[in-house]
């Protein structure tokens, strides 16, 4: 299929310059094209997949891509959709943010392609490079005040207020386009939608400096049938670091998709084809409480951003924790679910040793360690949890006073449960 018909069924089209030139440069042949991404965080986040799927469609239809990491826009910030001034990073942040962006970008394109390989930039390489008088008169007369305060980006902050240096960004990415189209041909420039107003200020700078047409396109910004933001989690933001965000806990974002997004998350997220994500469709309209759309596109989505290593071993955990399996869960499963996503007591260390006595003849004392970790709110609230089976370790419940060594996870962990679904961590070592 047509690459810009695949994009459109996918949902990835909100605006385009000249549509049918575009789509006639297209079928003409390879095209190289960009995305730039700001070094604003450690890492990159949901937000940023469909830039880097839309990048990588772009390959797999044998055109060019280029993922051009802001080492240099990074240090001035985009008022691009941003309510107030940025706080400024300083070049040490911004160049360790860099080199992290640049690694995770790596894992989803193909720099080893024979004819389109991918590539990757940091526009602090030529931005770092420009000089104060010459840019000024060789690019600064191509902007009138006019066209610049004319930008969303900047017209929405005029009252609040903006300084030079943000007002100025939108010249630096224009600049970065015409520096990729002279030394690589680039010649589309991809991005959301809050990245209009510096992608056409680009295609106008080719136009006046270099006098080439190049082509812009902007993907919708994503929202939940809900209403509420895409990409947050009960624990904040969807990270693409694994360390940040569990390949469990990205699993299971994608496994809760809503019914009325879960089509919508397929074309956008997965690289099924359009029969397949049409057949799971008729899945969530005919059985919809069996999760099937679900499943496959959490599965999908998590390959293809951890691996199918990190993929299985979600779908472990999720099935041992849904069936009550614990004793399936191997050690790093068991920290991969639970550790930085329910409260965490190590019952070794000192500190909690001095909270009173915690261990008998034959094992823990259950009573004791409920209220110490302060997972039941006082000896009476331990007691009567206990009693009414509201206490759970590793998925059985648990009506007796003490706990045995043997009962450990993986030899070190005990799993506790309290009413239907708090969940606590906790480490026994010796
Ligand atoms: O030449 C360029 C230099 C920098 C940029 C783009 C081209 C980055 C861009 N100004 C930006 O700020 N992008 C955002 C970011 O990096 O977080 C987001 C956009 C989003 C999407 C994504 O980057 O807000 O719409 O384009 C890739």
């Amino acid at each position: 299929m047509d690459v810009l018909d695949d994009l459109a069924f996918r949902g990835y089209i909100f605006q385009m310059t000249d549509e049918d030139k575009l789509r006639r440069r297209l079928a003409e042949g390879r095209m190289t094209l960009y995305c730039g991404f700001d070094p604003t965080a450690d890492s990159l986040h949901a937000g940023s997949l469909v830039p880097i799927m839309g990048l990588r469609r772009f390959q797999d239809a044998g055109h060019k891509p280029i993922a051009l990491v802001g080492g240099g826009t990074g240090l001035i910030g985009d008022p691009s959709g941003k309510a107030e001034e940025r706080q400024l990073n300083s070049l040490e942040v911004v160049q360790a943010y860099t080199e992290g962006q640049r690694a995770q970008l790596e894992k989803y394109l193909d720099f080893e392609a024979v004819h389109n390989s991918a590539l990757m930039v940091s526009n602090y390489t030529w931005l770092s490079e420009l000089r104060t008088i010459e840019f000024l008169r060789d690019v600064g007369k191509h902007f009138s005040m006019g066209y610049m305060l004319g930008k969303e980006s900047v017209s929405s902050r005029l009252s609040t207020g903006i300084s030079f240096t943000e007002f100025s960004y939108m010249v630096l990415q224009a600049y970065d386009f015409m520096e990729l189209n002279r030394e690589y041909g680039c010649e589309l420039q991809i991005g959301g939608s809050d990245q209009w107003g510096n992608i056409t200020a680009g295609i106008e700078l080719c136009r006046r400096m270099l006098n080439k047409t190049v082509y812009g396109l902007t993907f919708p910004l994503l929202e939940k049938s809900d209403g509420t933001k895409f990409g947050k989690t009960e624990t904040g933001t969807l990270w693409l670091d694994p360390e940040k965000t569990s390949p469990y806990q990205f699993y299971q974002f994608w496994v809760n998709a809503a019914d009325r997004d879960v089509v919508k998350f397929l074309k956008l997220f997965t690289f099924l084809s359009r029969e397949r994500i049409e057949e799971l469709e008729r899945e969530v309209e005919a059985r919809p409480e069996k999760r099937e759309a679900q499943r496959v596109l959490a599965e999908e989505v998590t390959t293809f951003i951890h691996g199918v290593a990190a993929k299985n071993r979600a779908v472990h955990i999720s099935e041992a924790l849904f069936y009550g399996n614990l004793q399936d869960l191997n050690e790093q499963e068991i920290e991969e679910a639970f550790r930085g996503n329910v409260p965490f007591y190590d019952i070794n260390t000192p500190s909690f040793q001095r909270k009173g006595t915690l261990f008998a003849e034959g094992g823990v004392i259950l009573l004791n360690l409920l209220v110490f970790t302060g997972i039941s709110s006082s000896k009476r609230q331990a007691r009567e949890d206990i009693m009414n089976g509201a206490i759970y370790i590793n998925g059985e419940r648990w009506t007796t006073g003490l706990i045995g060594p043997d009962e450990r996870l993986a030899g070190k962990y005990l799993v506790i449960r309290r009413g239907k679904r708090s969940y606590f961590l906790v480490r026994w070592l010796t």
